[in-house]
């Protein structure tokens, strides 16, 4: 549901992408042995699915107009939403929209103290530019009582607003990391190319937000919701002190960011995938005070907002601060409507996580993710795995192939592939739409599962 900002195609772009690893759609791994299980539907459009840590199997899965359902562990909804947030959400468009509840996570001591955090899109403030759109907003909340069931919309704490100059781009994804500090990506603040109208001051300054310290725009942010008021800054955030950039910056040079997680096993690495512009979709593994390019590089290329189908030959390798970039791992084509490219998995990644189930053995310790579509109107999202080299293997590179799935060998859900998720065993679930819209019920779950063996 990312990026549907384009800049307009060229065919000769093609041409400039002959050096890219191939990828043949027939290319999956081989022998189908996972299933999809449908666990609910009728869902509005479902961007995050977190469980509650009590042992009951419980799943609360948000929409992105604005409930949080409460489903059971076999995939029914509970008669009352969790939490209602629509009426403080800026009123979203019939179709595509990239503003809503866009984050949701449970504090990592829920279970004690009840306390969750959502990131939503709300009214511009009145101190905000008059042009501009919206607020990006993060709040923290409690449950009604003990059993779970319900929040208190009352309990609402704003922590943070940013001011959003567009309605796009906002990405707003949250996890809290093993340390217990609570990481929020922000996206470069919207329009096209971190350029905006800069005529009209569309809130991009020349170098871009992503490349900007003092915005939080473009941006992955690291907040203590345990200490502080309204919340506290880590030690050693890279700019903590406040003297070269903002305190609660933990990485930057990123455009729009749609998902996060963190591996719960091996190093427990922070990935962000980033949605690019015209070129390249990216996984990124996020390092504190990493400078991931965007708007000076996409994949792992220059990028230059006046030609953003080209790279440019005299790219910078190092950014303002004299540190080189930090690469991806992995960067494939973005389709963005040029019919059949065999290079590309479609038009906007949807990040995942690294699979620590025990049910599906054959995914242990890979990267499960998706591209949302391979059309902006008809839903073709596919399922992605990525291999992770061993450490010390010499190459940071990722391998990534669909996900061959028994129903749908190719990984091609037929669905719009709207966000994943991971229960307290380490299963995936996967968050489709049937239709490129927030405001319909076409939203299901599946969860992935070993398949079936025949009778
Ligand atoms: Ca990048």
């Amino acid at each position: 549901m990312q990026d549907r900002t384009t800049n307009g195609t060229l065919p000769a772009i093609l041409l400039a992408f002959a050096v890219f690893h191939p990828v043949t759609r027939a290319e999956t791994n081989a022998g189908p042995t996972i299933s999809l299980k449908l666990m609910t539907e009728g869902l509005g459009a479902p961007i995050g699915l977190v469980p509650i840590p009590d042992g009951s199997g419980r799943l609360l899965v948000a929409e992105q107009a604005g409930l949080i359902q409460l489903i059971d562990r076999d995939g029914k909804k509970s008669a009352q939403p969790f939490l209602d947030l629509r009426e403080k959400i800026v009123p979203l468009g019939k179709g595509m929209e990239e503003r809503g509840l866009l984050g949701l996570a449970l504090n990592p001591q829920f279970k004690f103290n009840h306390k969750f955090y959502g990131v939503y899109s709300a009214p511009l403030r009145t101190n905000a530019p008059l042009q501009w759109d919206h607020a990006e907003r993060l709040s923290e909340f409690r449950t009604a009582g003990a059993d779970f069931a319900t929040a208190d919309p009352a309990s609402e704490r704003v922590l943070l607003e940013i001011d959003e100059p567009d309605w796009n781009h906002n990405s707003g994804r949250l996890a809290f990391g093993p340390d217990g500090f609570l990481y929020w990506t922000v996206g470069d603040g919207g329009a096209f190319n971190d350029v905006g109208d800069v005529a009209r001051g569309r809130g991009h300054p020349p170098e871009g937000n992503g490349q900007k310290l003092d915005t939080l725009l473009g941006k992955v942010l690291r907040l203590d919701v345990e200490h502080g008021t309204p919340y506290g800054i880590p030690k050693d955030n890279p700019y903590a002190d406040g003297k070269r950039g903002l305190p609660e910056i933990f990485a930057y040079g990123l455009r729009n960011p749609w998902g996060i997680s963190f591996d719960r096993g091996g190093k427990h690495d922070l990935i962000v995938v980033d949605v690019g512009q015209d070129r390249w979709e990216e996984i990124n593994v996020i390092v504190n005070g990493g400078n991931y390019g965007w708007r000076l590089r996409e994949g792992f290329e220059g990028f230059d907002p006046k030609d953003p189908l080209h790279a440019p030959t005299n790219a910078a390798t190092v950014g303002a601060d004299g540190k080189p970039f930090v690469d991806p791992v992995f960067a494939y084509k973005t389709l963005r409507g040029r019919g059949t490219d065999p290079q590309s998995y479609g038009v906007t990644i949807t990040g995942g996580y690294v699979y620590r189930g025990k049910a599906i053995p054959a995914l242990l310790g890979k990267y499960i993710f998706a591209d949302w579509s391979r059309s902006m109107a008809i839903p073709d999202g596919t399922l992605l795995v990525a291999t992770i080299p061993p450490p010390g293997s010499g190459t940071a590179r990722w391998t990534v192939q669909p996900l061959a799935l028994k129903e749908f060998p190719n990984g091609r859900i037929k669905s719009f592939i709207w966000a994943l998720g991971e229960d307290d065993e380490g299963e995936l679930y996967v968050l489709a739409n049937g239709i490129n819209s927030v405001v319909q019920t076409r939203g299901k779950v599946f969860k992935l599962v070993p398949q079936q063996e025949s009778p």
